[in-house]
């Protein structure tokens, strides 16, 4: 199914460098990237991000951590991309994760885990809205779809 997700690069993936290799990557696979933007997240708009995981001990490191400088906010779609995308990240332990995956290859440590995915096509829209204005979103093909998908969407 088509569907939307939201995929934001953490402060150490900015800060480390691997903003390139991140987008590379996600370009390569044949995901359409629809949105993409350098922002500052505020206290707020983190804490209704990881609203799931108020209370728990570390919820307010993370919180601290994602608005600590930029991250890279996207909006990727296409076929399966919520679990694709998860699939790509890996585990949220780096230690945990696969070689191959993001996390895997650029990561060590769960609280610097590089990279964010939205977990399920409600999530997605949630996150989005979190960060992305509608008219932020561009509604375009991507040339190469058609050598992405072999049948009609
Ligand atoms: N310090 C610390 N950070 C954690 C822990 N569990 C999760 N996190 C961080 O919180 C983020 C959100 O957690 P979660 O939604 O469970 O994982 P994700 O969906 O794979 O990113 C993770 O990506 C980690 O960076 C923990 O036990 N300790
Ligand atoms: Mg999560």
């Amino acid at each position: 199914m088509w569907e939307r997700t939201y995929f934001m690069i953490k402060p150490d993936g900015v800060h480390r460098g691997l903003v390139g290799d991140v987008v590379r990557r996600i370009e390569a696979k044949g995901y359409r990237i629809s949105a993409m933007k350098m922002i500052r997240i505020t206290g707020d708009e983190a804490r209704e991000h990881y609203a799931e995981h108020v209370g728990k001990h570390f919820f307010s490191d993370l919180v601290g951590f994602i608005t600590s400088g930029p991250v890279v906010a996207m909006v990727l779609e296409g076929e399966d991309a919520v679990e694709g995308v998860r699939k790509m990240m890996g585990s949220t332990d780096p230690k945990a994760s696969a070689p191959g995956t993001l996390r895997g290859d650029l990561g060590i440590n769960l609280s610097r885990n590089v990279v964010h995915g939205s977990d399920s096509p409600a999530s997605a829209e949630r996150e989005i809205s979190i960060f992305f204005e509608p008219g932020e979103i561009m509604d375009f093909t991507r040339n190469d779809e058609k050598w992405v998908y072999p049948e009609e969407k």
